[in-house]
């Protein structure tokens, strides 16, 4: 099985917790993208729900397919999110935004009684932080915030790369709230909660990667079939 096949399974895992009349939140990323191709097909066989995404990207595809979209000014609460991650670590922390698309991800999922994360095995890590973080920042005074960052990591003992996403290529990336993304190297975050709270308190971070305490659970797919981790 490919890590695509995979990912496909963990979402089909995750759709069995979806039901008539649900207001869902729809994730952003490869494998949310499978999520929300099964979950068209089961719309197309007469399933009832309202949704609400967590990219412009999901938006597009989600619209595509005929699902029914609203926002979440207009249902700002939902019953289930359903998204991909890049790390799955202990008691179900995570670190998401890969994608750029942190900040509404985390809204949404916010807004929700249940987070399901859909995730392939790799993704399931003893420590996180091999994984870049991104930190959502604003543009104006990024290098003073970048500086903030590094002050607090070191602190922290944590040190690595911080670099400003698409700035070496000459390509800013710019985040669907018109912020920029820091990706911090730090190889391994031995306490995600005191970084969060630190990162929190600086005034030029609008949001970073580290979720804690969202997941309810996560659907994760091995050769060996899909398995359900609860927090
Ligand atoms: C989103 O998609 C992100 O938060 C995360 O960055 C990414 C996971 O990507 P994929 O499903 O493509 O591996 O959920």
């Amino acid at each position: 099985m490919s890590t695509d096949d995979l990912k496909r399974e963990a979402a089909r895992a995750a759709l069995r917790h979806v039901e008539d009349g649900m207001r869902l939140g729809l994730g952003t990323g490869s494998t949310a993208e499978h999520f929300v191709d099964l979950l068209a097909e089961r719309v197309r066989g007469g399933l009832k729900v309202t949704c609400v995404s967590s990219s412009e990207r999901t938006q597009a595809q989600a619209e595509r397919l005929g699902i029914s979209l609203t926002t979440l000014d207009a249902m700002p609460e939902l019953d289930l999110y359903v998204d991909g991650a890049d790390e799955i670590g202990p008691g179900l922390s995570l670190i998401k935004g890969g994608g750029g698309a942190l900040l509404r991800e985390k809204i949404v999922a916010s807004a929700a009684r249940r987070m399901i994360v859909i995730a392939d095995e790799s993704k399931l890590v003893p420590v996180l932080g091999a994984f870049p973080l991104p930190i959502e920042v604003v543009p104006f005074g990024l290098e003073a915030t970048r500086i903030a960052i590094v002050r607090l990591a070191g602190r922290l003992g944590l040190s690595g790369l911080m670099l400003v996403r698409g700035a070496t290529n000459g390509h800013v990336f710019v985040t669907d709230g018109g912020h920029r993304i820091l990706d911090c190297h730090f190889s391994h975050i031995d306490n995600p909660a005191e970084l969060a709270a630190g990162l929190t308190a600086i005034p030029g971070v609008v949001e970073h990667g580290l979720f804690l305490g969202l997941a309810s659970a996560a659907c994760v797919a091995g050769p060996g079939g899909v398995r359900v981790i609860d927090r």
